[in-house]
């Protein structure tokens, strides 16, 4: 080979090396997804501090109100809380939530690895004692009024259900007994369930509840949990569920998807939520009032709308991950 053809490959190699970020291009090297407490400190140092990076990064997505990056992706959730739970596209939406946290954490805060999740069931006998608490190497612990431990500590919030400029403290208040339906019973009882629909609803009612109720304060906020860092272990351990069982039966599964496509009036109300607006409606995608493969995921402009279809497989060109 010739020198410079040579040298123009070794830089090629060299820029990939460093570039772990890829958005929705072939799927060649899937992140690599691990539990949190697989991980090594100098992982886990990676990570904390990726995070910390999108907190300080300017706002980019032109939402009135954000003041960095981590206040955009909070935005994400709190604007579609009426639309994304207890709807078919639960897991799914979750799903992109994920990916597209996971690409600005790789793409603008240098991480080279995957998007931890919480292998929450490992930690039924004892929240408190949870790797994931270490005010070291994890997220820290609790705080009424702010957390006062760890990365986190008095970490500011900017969104809420009613403001894009609220100014209020990240808070936790841990519950064990909460915690008990993300036990391995409720996960086989789950991962039991034949049709999408019935594994979407278990999934959601049981193993989802679980770490929102355990983390307890902001992460118990059904609109504003992304404002905790936990929250994306958490609903990567629920993403992680949901693959597996897809992959229980992968040929059918990666193309099963059903569901009622605006939540029940008895959820919306349940959580003060206002019925969802024919600006979001008349978009969904969906010919009727059943979710499809169809429909849209928006992120409110951070990265562009994609289809459920899009992400039913996990290993595809658009999430391109595994869980290992
Ligand atoms: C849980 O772990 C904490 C910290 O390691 C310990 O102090 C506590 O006694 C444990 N509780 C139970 C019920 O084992
Ligand atoms: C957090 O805020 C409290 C109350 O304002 C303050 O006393 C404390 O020093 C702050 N801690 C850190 C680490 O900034
Ligand atoms: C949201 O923040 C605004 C502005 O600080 C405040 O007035 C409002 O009470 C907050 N709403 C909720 C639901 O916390
Ligand atoms: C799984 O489903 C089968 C058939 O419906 C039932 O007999 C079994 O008890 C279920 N197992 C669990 C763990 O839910
Ligand atoms: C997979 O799902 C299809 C469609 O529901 C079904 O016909 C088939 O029996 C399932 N296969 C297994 C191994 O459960
Ligand atoms: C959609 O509406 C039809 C007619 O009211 C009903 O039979 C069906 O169960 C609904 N589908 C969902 C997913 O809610
Ligand atoms: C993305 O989805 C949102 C929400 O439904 C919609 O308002 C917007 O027009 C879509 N954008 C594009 C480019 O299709
Ligand atoms: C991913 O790429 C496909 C093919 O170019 C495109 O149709 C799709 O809109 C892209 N989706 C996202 C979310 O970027
Ligand atoms: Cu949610």
């Amino acid at each position: 080979m010739a020198p410079s053809l040579r040298s123009f490959f070794y830089l090629l190699a060299t820029f990939q090396a460093v570039t772990a970020a890829s958005w929705n291009a072939t799927c060649t090297s899937k992140s690599q997804r691990k539990a949190w407490n697989d991980m090594t400190a100098t992982e886990k140092t990676a990570y904390i501090d990726a995070e910390l990076c999108l907190m300080a990064r300017p706002a980019q997505a032109g939402i009135t109100g954000a003041q960095n990056r981590w206040d955009e992706l909070d935005w994400a959730h709190i604007a579609q809380s009426n639309i994304i739970h207890n709807v078919g596209a639960f897991l799914p939406w979750h799903r992109y939530f994920m990916r597209v946290h996971e690409y600005l954490l790789q793409s603008e805060c240098g991480y080279e690895g995957g998007q931890p999740y919480w292998n929450e069931v490992l930690d039924m006998d004892n929240l408190t004692a949870s790797v994931v608490f270490d005010p070291d190497t994890g997220f820290g612990g609790e705080g009424s009024d702010c957390v006062t431990d760890g990365p986190f500590t008095n970490l500011t919030l900017h969104m809420n259900s009613s403001s894009t400029s609220a100014d209020y403290c990240l808070t936790r208040s841990f519950n064990s007994n909460g915690f008990q339906t993300g036990a391995q019973t409720y996960l086989d009882e789950c991962f039991n369930t034949t049709t999408y629909v019935d594994a979407f609803e278990c999934y959601q009612v049981n193993p989802h509840t679980a770490g929102h109720s355990a983390v307890g304060g902001t992460m118990l906020d059904v609109v504003g949990s992304p404002g905790e860092p936990l929250f994306f272990l958490h609903h990567s351990n629920l993403d992680r569920l949901w693959w597996q069982w897809q992959q229980a039966n992968l040929t059918a599964r990666l193309t099963e998807m059903g569901g009622r496509n605006v939540p029940l009036t008895s959820y919306l109300e349940q959580n003060g939520m206002e019925s969802p607006s024919s600006s979001v409606l008349d978009y969904d995608g969906d010919d009727g009032n059943a979710t499809t493969l169809n429909h849209n995921l928006w992120m409110v402009g951070i990265m562009p709308n994609a289809t459920i279809r899009e992400v039913m497989d996990l290993g595809g060109d658009l999430v391109c991950a595994e869980y290992v």
